[in-house]
């Protein structure tokens, strides 16, 4: 069978790690979202493929979700004595090898989609990890605190303002004019089918599907979606800011009214959301906690099997 999933970082990395789990022989292909993407000390750093990456392939801080493991602080500590930042990204010395070979490959001209390749076959995530484009689009937000109105990195927000100033807006700059990378559209035509893992649907899956002919080339198939949003609350991160932010309130019945009729054709809910009901989307609830890798197979594998059902 022929897997597309669309991912973020943390919450797509870890459902991927079940999906895997689930489906042994399954072809796995993973469009990364790479709006978070982020150049810090003349390197270009892709926090979601990270994720994606180090999490299937076994590199991953698994506490705290994103970054590697046993990983040591000292080339941040020289820069922070040198005065230069940003101080409020926390790039370790193991992370920072990732950035210098990407970004030396991508001078020499590679595209994002080869570099990913070839730091895969390092990692051997045991899915092929395409970037969403290999064009720059990148998430920007705007906020007005005492400085005025001014619109800032995603990353900024997120992680130095930990989404505490409210989002005006959210943009993918770039994502207008941006071509999916190669390999993708095909992917997603070939593939049996498409699953939204629970990844944030603002700057994650939205990002992705802003993609001129990745959502048109989604629409065709049979996709099943995974809720990030129990109850009233993200289970993790401040998606709720986000979805705020583009005035969708913080539920799963909103989320899956988002991705909307003619995208979604099935959607999966935790138990405490189990009264939910989406015109035309078949929604089952199930428990949606990642809290170990079987309960975290167990949602993949529903997810699949909703799929295969409504194909
Ligand atoms: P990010 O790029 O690191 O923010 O990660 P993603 O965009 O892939 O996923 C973030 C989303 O994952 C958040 O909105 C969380 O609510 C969701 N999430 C994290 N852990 C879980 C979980 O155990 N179950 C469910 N259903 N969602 C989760
Ligand atoms: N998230 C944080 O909250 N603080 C950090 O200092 C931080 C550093 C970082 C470095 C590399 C990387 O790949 C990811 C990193 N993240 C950090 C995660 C991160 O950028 C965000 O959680 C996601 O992009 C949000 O979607
Ligand atoms: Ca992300």
């Amino acid at each position: 069978m022929k897997i597309v999933a669309l991912a973020g970082g943390i919450g797509g990395a870890r459902f991927l790690r079940g999906l895997k789990a689930a489906a042994p022989e399954a072809e796995i292909t993973v469009i990364g979202n790479t709006g978070d993407d982020i150049s810090l000390f003349g390197l270009r750093v892709c926090p979601d493929l990270d994720t994606v990456m180090y999490t299937l392939g076994g590199g991953i801080n698994e506490e705290q979700g994103w970054g590697r493991a046993a990983e040591t602080f000292t080339v941040k500590e020289e820069l922070a004595a040198y005065g230069v930042g940003p101080g409020w990204f926390g790039l370790g010395d193991r992370d920072f090898a990732t950035h210098i070979v990407r970004t030396q490959m991508l001078a020499a001209g590679y595209p994002l989609s080869a570099v990913t390749e070839a730091l895969c076959d390092r990692w051997r995530p045991g899915v092929r990890l395409i970037p969403m484009t290999d064009d720059q689009v990148e998430t920007h937000v705007v906020i007005e605190d005492d400085q005025g109105r001014r619109a800032v990195h995603f990353q900024e927000w997120w992680v130095r303002l930990r989404a505490s100033v409210p989002a005006l807006s959210i943009a993918a700059v770039g994502a207008e004019e941006s071509k999916p990378a190669p390999g993708v559209v095909e992917a997603v035509d070939e593939a049996d089918v498409v699953l939204f893992p629970p990844s944030n649907p603002v700057v994650s899956i939205g990002t992705i599907l802003a993609v001129p002919g990745i959502r048109d080339a989604v629409a065709k198939k049979t996709v099943v979606g995974v809720s990030p949003i129990i109850g009233d609350a993200p289970v993790r991160g401040m998606a709720d800011a986000c979805l705020t932010a583009i005035g969708v309130e913080t539920s799963a019945r909103a989320v899956a009214e988002l991705y909307g009729l003619g995208l979604l054709d099935g959607w999966l809910v935790d138990d405490a959301d189990a009264g939910v009901r989406v015109e035309g989307i078949e929604v089952r609830a199930r428990p949606l906690l990642m809290s170990d890798p079987d309960a975290t197979a167990a949602i993949a594998r529903a997810a699949l099997d909703l799929a295969v059902e409504l194909k």
